[in-house]
């Protein structure tokens, strides 16, 4: 068998709706099953027999991979992967791997625009001009709030933490951040915890993963440190964020406004959060270009390529960095 006849008859599995330029390269080079959903109920006996490998944007559990007993990789679309579980995918020697670094620029171009809107209310003063009333009424009101004057603090100084930061030095803030460790030559103010950072500034940008260790860190105590004039942004993971909690800081004043393109349940936006006026929410539109997306989807797919022909991936999370390809 040739290689590219090697690599076409490894089962490949899909589930739901997947990215179209992913999807059309792995037709082209392996076998694609689809699935409705990444749930352990819908596989068949063919696909337990056959499936070596799951790439997928949606999450993959424990029970979907304990009943694919051939499963060797996860090929995760995106950089956050915390909707795999890849604790368990290290202790059945399956490769976890994620896209970094591809979607960290346009990501941290997202989070700006998404702060300049949430202060200057950009989106408002749109809406203002194209239904008239700018001529019916005159000028659209002046923005309660500004970006002059700011202090921020990045929640997650890590590679798309650092690309915002370079953007807001540019914008001339000063930027200090919280980690669990200090990072080693960055020049930035570090605080060892998250009280300690959301007390010395006024703008808080959270861009850490998702998982137990930041489950609903920003909380009720987080945003009272950020103080009135604070302006809460999360592009990070929804799960990081008490979202009542926001909602009623938003509302009796503990902060004064919020911009958010993640939350806890995709894509149900809390009603308390959808009508309060000071908030700015996308649809988690962080990576979502044309132009990035074909990124992710290549290097998604490289990583399968990889694994199959090389027996090696290129970006594997840190949990399954030591699991091996076996033969
Ligand atoms: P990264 O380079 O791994 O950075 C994550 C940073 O968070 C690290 O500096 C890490 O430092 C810190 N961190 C992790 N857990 C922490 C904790 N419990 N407490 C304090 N700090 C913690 O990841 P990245 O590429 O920048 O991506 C970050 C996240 O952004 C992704 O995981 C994803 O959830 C999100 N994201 C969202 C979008 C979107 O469309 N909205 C797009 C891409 C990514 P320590 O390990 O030292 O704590
Ligand atoms: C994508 C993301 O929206 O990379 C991430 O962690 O949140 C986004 O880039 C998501 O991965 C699409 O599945």
């Amino acid at each position: 068998m040739t290689k590219a006849e090697q690599l076409n008859s490894v089962a490949v599995l899909v589930p739901g709706h997947f990215n179209d330029h992913a999807v059309e390269r792995i037709d082209r080079t392996f076998r694609r099953v689809n699935i409705e959903r990444a749930d352990p109920a819908l596989v068949t006996d063919e696909m337990r027999r056959d499936v070596r490998a799951i790439a997928s944007f949606a999450g993959v559990n424990a029970a979907l991979m304990d009943a694919l007993p051939k499963l060797e990789l996860i090929a995760s679309f995106g950089v956050g992967y915390d909707s795999v579980d890849a604790v368990h995918a290290a202790k059945k020697n399956i490769m976890v791997t994620n896209t970094p670094d591809v979607l960290t620029e346009e990501v941290a171009d997202t989070t700006i625009g998404l702060l300049l809107n949430t202060v200057r209310e950009l989106y408002t003063a749109e809406k203002w001009l194209r239904d008239g009333s700018w001529v019916k009424k005159g000028n659209y009101p002046l923005s309660r709030l500004t970006l002059r004057g700011r202090h921020v603090g990045i929640f997650g100084m890590g590679r798309i933490g650092l690309a915002i930061a370079r953007r807001l030095e540019a914008f001339g803030l000063p930027v200090a951040y919280h980690n669990r460790r200090k990072v080693e030559g960055l020049a930035y103010q570090y605080h060892p915890t998250l009280k300690g950072l959301a007390e010395a500034v006024d703008t808080l940008i959270s861009v850490v993963p998702g998982g137990a260790s930041t489950e609903k860190a920003v909380n009720a105590e987080i945003l009272a440190a950020l103080g009135a004039n604070g302006v809460f942004v999360n592009i990070g993971r929804g799960s990081t964020v008490d979202e009542p909690a926001l909602a009623a800081a938003l509302a009796n004043g503990a902060i004064a406004a919020a911009g958010l393109d993640v939350f806890a349940d995709e894509p149900n936006v809390p009603k308390a959060l959808l009508e309060a006026p000071n908030t700015s929410l996308l649809p988690h539109v962080g990576s979502a270009s044309h132009h990035t997306r074909r990124a992710m989807a290549d290097l998604c797919v490289d990583n399968l390529v990889s694994w199959f022909s090389e027996r090696r991936p290129l970006t594997p999370v840190p949990e399954t960095v030591n699991v091996k390809a076996a033969g």
